[in-house]
């Protein structure tokens, strides 16, 4: 398992953050993802062997967001 921490721009409520999680945890290879609201990150645990960041910052600028690494 590896971690990453992705930065995300313009989550404004608890419901974004809830929408972004449920994104990434569909993502096949991906165990969890943590959002935090406050320090406008997710921290993503997964199996490097099966999916990776650039699946990650696709899915969540699809649900709407920005994404800075
Ligand atoms: Mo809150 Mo976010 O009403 O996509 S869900 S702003």
């Amino acid at each position: 398992m590896q971690t990453t921490i992705i930065n995300i721009k313009g989550m404004t409520c608890m419901g974004c953050v809830r929408s972004i999680k449920n994104v990434l945890e569909k993502i096949p290879g991906v165990s969890g993802a943590e959002v935090s609201l406050e320090d406008a990150q997710v921290t993503i645990e997964y199996d490097a062997a099966i999916t990776g960041i650039d699946q990650f910052k696709q899915a969540i600028e699809e649900a709407g967001f920005e994404t800075i690494i």
